[in-house]
Parts: structure tokens; C-alpha cells; sequence
């Protein structure tokens, strides 16, 4: 039986997908090397023309690109064509200094809409979906990529944009929303809010396309059950064009990448050495015919596995975990690597707390200390000590035994810490 797909590239062969991404492949790099400066003296250095490369695995004689090429080439330095070929900028939040700048051509921007189309058909949107676009609209990729991308498949968009959660409501209410795009953390909130209002029954939402950050599947338990939707995840980043690399169909088993745009590889943070399939590391991804921001194994610090069995679905793709973390988000505490996604998983299993936290790493005596903080589900605890000090007391050893470290653990009143609209910051690291 042939899967429903948004398009047939989606089950190509194992050989036609390799064939076609080696003709790609070589292309691209013609394309660097004749269109941006850049390129042609980073590959010219490295003796690479697209000859040199017989074979898919060759890639690894190609340079990383890695986020410091992109400050030190700001802000257009990777573009692949003049800005009047250039239709559209997007850039990356860049908390500090200054943000990466993303090109589009027209061409670009089709076949980002192609690609985010696919993951969120699979992810379940159709025709007669409602979807209200929760993500800012702006420089962040994330809301235009989504627009574009529902508009193709035929649903109604809503660009409400994110904040304004009482109003966002309201118009999910009175538009019979159906769909639901947000970073997971800005969802939960949605969820309690609705909750909070007494107003969810009147909600038609049915599905979450979500995205942009990462979300334990505790995590995603709780969001479904809080608004009554089915959620997938959705992995893209700004250097890539944003979302649409990678996406969950309704098995959730693993990031379908779109193989014909993206090439993506598995390293050792450390080495740099390419790890074999299966293993976990660095991804790292190449663009498979961008015009106006062409990326050439860039490093993305994000780490995950790739699998390439034919999933469940019928889809050929190959498939990417859930990210594990950032390696620039993993926190080493008295020399032990811990991913927040861990923390999380061990919190959500408690139902006397809310999926609310925050981690705050400080440094005494040339000592790290990391404080675990957990907002109550009920206040009324507050009021029982014994069974406080209880809680506090299994969450500790609960996550000692996951990450091998001492914590502590501090039980916060119900809606004291901060919610988000976009991603969530939970890490509060005061030992700079
Ligand atoms: O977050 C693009 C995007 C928008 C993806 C909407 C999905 C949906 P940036 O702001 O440049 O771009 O952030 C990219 O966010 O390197 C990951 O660390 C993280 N990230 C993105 N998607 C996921 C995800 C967009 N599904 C950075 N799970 C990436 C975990 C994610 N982390």
C-alpha cells in the first residue's frame, strides 16, 4: 500500500535517494565555488572541486562551517547570489552580538514551503485544518515557514503570532482553530491558561505542529492530554532556512529529514570523525540546492542519531532522533555532562509538580552546585512539611540516579516561575 505522502519523493528507494543526493551534491558544490567568494577560498584551500567527490561518504573531505564563520562572514558573506536575486532575509534570534543572516531566492522560498508542506502533512494537517500560528512572526523563521508551508497544503492560517495568550485564545474559540503551531513550552502554557479559563471544552483543537526547542515525550504527554491534541515534532534551524529539515509523521518515531534538500551526517563533537549510522553525535548538514544561503556541513552543536530503515509509515527518509540537546546547552557540573531533556524526563514523571522548572548552576569554593527548581502542582502542599521534604527527597535520589550528581532540589509555589511564548530559557548558569 502506497503511503499518503505530500509527495512521492517522500518513497524513493534507499539507491534512488543516495544517487540523486551524489548528483546534488556535486552540483552544490559547482554552485559555491562559482557563486560566493567565500566558498571558493575555503574549498580552493582544501583542494575540493565537485571531481573529487565519488562517492556520498567523500563529503568528509570537505571543511565544517560553524557558527564562528558565520559572525566572522556577517552579514551576508555566505550568500550565494547578489541581493537583487535575494527575495527574502530572515536572521537567527542571536541572544548576543550579532544574528546570522539568512538569504532566500524565490526559488528558495518554493522549495522551503515544499519541504515544511511534506513534515506537516505527515504530521497530520490537511485541507480543512484551521491552523493559528503561534510562533513571532519576524526575523525567526519559524512563523513564515509554517505560513507558507500550511497555505501550500491548502489550510486556513491565522497569523496571530505569539503573546497575547487571553486573545490567542479567544480567536482559537471563535475560529474553531483545529491546528496549533508553538514552541512546546509556549503550548503548555496555552493549555493551562485554557484550563484556567474553563474554556477548553469549547476549543475544536485537534493537532500540534510544534517545534524549535526541544521537548521530552513526558513533556509532549502533557501538553496532548492538557489540550487535547495530537503533537509532532518539528527540527529546522535558521542557518538551514529554518524549519522543514525534519518532522514526525503520526508514528513519531524519529525526524523524517528531507533527504533531497538536506544531506546530514553524524559526528564526533570532539574528533570531528564521521560516526557510523546508528551512533550519536554532532549533526551536521549540508544543503542540497539552496541558492541564497548554500551551507556546506555546517555544524549545528545539535546532537541526535540517524536511522535509515523504512519507517512504519512508508516513508524512505531517513529519521532523526528527538535532539538529545545542544553540546553548547549541556551543562557540565563537577565534570559530569547533563542534558536539561533529562531533568525533564525525571520531573514529568511526578504528578505533585508542574511541567514548570528551572536549573540554576552556581560555583562555591571551586565547586559547582546545580539547584533543581520545581514549581508545585497544589499549593496545598506547601502546608504538609513531611510531605515536602518526601518529594523533595525522591526527586533528588530519582536524579541522582540518572545523572550521577548531587542536586538540590527546591519546591517553588504554583505560577511562580516564568512562562514562555517563544523558547523556553530554563538555565540560569551565574558561574561566569
Ligand atoms: O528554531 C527553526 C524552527 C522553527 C524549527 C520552527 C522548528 C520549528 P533557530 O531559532 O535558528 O531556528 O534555532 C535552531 O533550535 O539548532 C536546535 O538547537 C533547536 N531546535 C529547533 N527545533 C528543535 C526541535 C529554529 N524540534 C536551534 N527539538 C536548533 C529540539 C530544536 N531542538
Amino acid at each position: 500500500m502506497s503511503p499518503d505522502c505530500f509527495s512521492p519523493a517522500e518513497t524513493m528507494s534507499r539507491a534512488e535517494i543516495e544517487s540523486l543526493q551524489l548528483a546534488k551534491l556535486k552540483k552544490e558544490i559547482d554552485y559555491c565555488i562559482a557563486n560566493n567568494a567565500e566558498y571558493s577560498r575555503r574549498l580552493g584551500e582544501a583542494g575540493i572541486t565537485s571531481d573529487k567527490i565519488k562517492t556520498l561518504s567523500d563529503i568528509k573531505y570537505l571543511p565544517f562551517i560553524t557558527k564562528k564563520d558565520m559572525h566572522s562572514t556577517y552579514p551576508f558573506g555566505f550568500f550565494g547570489q547578489p541581493m537583487k536575486k535575494i527575495t527574502r532575509i530572515h536572521a537567527s534570534s542571536g541572544t548576543t552580538g550579532k544574528p546570522t543572516v539568512i538569504g532566500y531566492t524565490a526559488r528558495d522560498l518554493d522549495d522551503w514551503a515544499e519541504c515544511m508542506a511534506r513534515l506537516a502533512y505527515a504530521g497530520g494537517a490537511r485541507e480543512d485544518d484551521i491552523f493559528q500560528i503561534c510562533f513571532g512572526y519576524g526575523l525567526f523563521t519559524g512563523a513564515l515557514g509554517l505560513h507558507y508551508a500550511l497555505e501550500k497544503i491548502g489550510s486556513t492560517v491565522i497569523p496571530a503570532s505569539s503573546g497575547n495568550t487571553e486573545k490567542q485564545l479567544m480567536l482559537m474559540e471563535d475560529f474553531g482553530t483545529t491546528g496549533l503551531v508553538s514552541t512546546p513550552s509556549y503550548a503548555e502554557y496555552i493549555g493551562e491558561l485554557a484550563r484556567e479559563k474553563g474554556i477548553i471544552d469549547k476549543l475544536k483543537l485537534r493537532i500540534g505542529l510544534l517545534g524549535s526547542e526541544g521537548c521530552t515525550p513526558e513533556m509532549r504527554t502533557h501538553i496532548e492530554t492538557s489540550l487535547g491534541i495530537f503533537v509532532t515534532d518539528n527540527y529546522g534551524m535558521s542557518e538551514l532556512g529554518g524549519p522543514g529539515v525534519s518532522g514526525e509523521c503520526e508514528f513519531r518515531d524519529g525526524m523524517h529529514i528531507n533527504e533531497d534538500f538536506y544531506y546530514c551526517e553524524i559526528i564526533d563533537s570532539a574528533t570531528g570523525e564521521v560516526l557510523p549510522e546508528g551512533e550519536q553525535g554532532e549533526l551536521v548538514v549540508t544543503t542540497l540546492s539552496k541558492e541564497g544561503f548554500p551551507m556546506l556541513r555546517y555544524r549545528t552543536g545539535d546532537i541526535t542519531r540517524l536511522v535509515k530503515d523504512t519507517c512504519k509509515c512508508g516513508r524512505t527518509f531517513a529519521r532523526m532522533d528527538k535532539i538529545k540537546g545542544r553540546s553548547d546547552d549541556m551543562l557540565k557540573i563537577r565534570g559530569v555532562n547533563v542534558f536539561p531533556s533529562q531533568i525533564e524526563s525525571v520531573l514529568m514523571t511526578y504528578p505533585q509538580i508542574a511541567p514548570h522548572y528551572q536549573l540554576v548552576v552556581t560555583r562555591k569554593n571551586y565547586s559547582d552546585r546545580l539547584e533543581v527548581r520545581v514549581e508545585l502542582a497544589d499549593a496545598s502542599l506547601l502546608e504538609h512539611f513531611a510531605k515536602l521534604e518526601e518529594l523533595q527527597i525522591s526527586i533528588h535520589d530519582h536524579l541522582k540516579t540518572i545523572l550521577g550528581i548531587d542536586t538540590t532540589i527546591s519546591l517553588v509555589e504554583p505560577k511562580s516561575l516564568e512562562r514562555f511564548q517563544g523558547k523556553a530559557k530554563r538555565i540560569v548558569d551565574n558561574r561566569q
